[in-house]
């Protein structure tokens, strides 16, 4: 466990459509209506509630973000963003993926949410090399908890243990370890 300002920052290993905290972060895609890898499973899971929801949202676009409750999941709401596809490292997918995190944290934040979890967007089937991701991911969190901090705990879920490793060797450098 890692302590920035007043948030918590959990590294945690596993399958997230398992954790308990008031927002999973579904990685999505544009039109919001399922598809494989974590987004697959939270639609499997959590059923056929959230894709009517997602159905009326209609889609959303690249970096944005979008709120349903969660089904049969055990999380109160998911939070539905989408990160970009990685192409070069020079179409703007830094910016994108920055604002994927980001803006899931301004939606929570607008609902009151004090827990949330992340799985690491865009690093399977978008394929956004997993180490300049976390890096990202990194700094967006903790950009918000500079400006906003009204966010008690903030996980990462990774479903790889070399994902979790990097995590966690990452965060020892940068943030109090308690
Ligand atoms: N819990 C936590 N992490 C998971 C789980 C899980 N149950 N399952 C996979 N991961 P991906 P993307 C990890 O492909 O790259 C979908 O088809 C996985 O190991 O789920 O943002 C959408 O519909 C990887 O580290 O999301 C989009 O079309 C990470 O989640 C597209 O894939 C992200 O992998 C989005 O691609």
């Amino acid at each position: 466990m890692y302590i920035y300002k007043d948030t918590t920052i959990n590294v945690l290993l596993g399958d997230i459509t398992e954790v308990k905290v008031d927002a999973i972060v579904n990685a999505a895609n544009n039109t919001l209506l399922g598809g494989g890898g974590v987004d697959g499973a939270i639609h499997r899971v959590g059923g056929k509630t959230i894709l009517e929801q997602c159905k009326k949202i209609g889609g959303c676009p690249t970096g944005e973000a979008r709120i349903t409750t969660a089904g049969n999941l055990p999380s109160n709401y998911i939070i539905h963003t989408v990160g970009p596809i990685y192409k070069d490292g020079d179409s703007r997918e830094e910016r994108l993926l920055y604002e994927a995190y980001y803006n899931s944290l301004l939606l929570a934040e607008e609902y009151n949410i004090k827990s949330i979890a992340f799985p690491s967007i865009s690093t399977g089937a978008y394929e956004y090399p997993i180490e300049k991701a976390m890096k990202v991911a990194v700094r967006a969190i903790m950009d918000f908890i500079d400006k906003e901090g009204k966010i008690s705990s903030i996980s990462f879920v990774l479903f790889k243990e070399t994902d979790f490793i990097l995590y966690n060797d990452y965060l020892k450098e940068k943030i109090l370890q308690i």
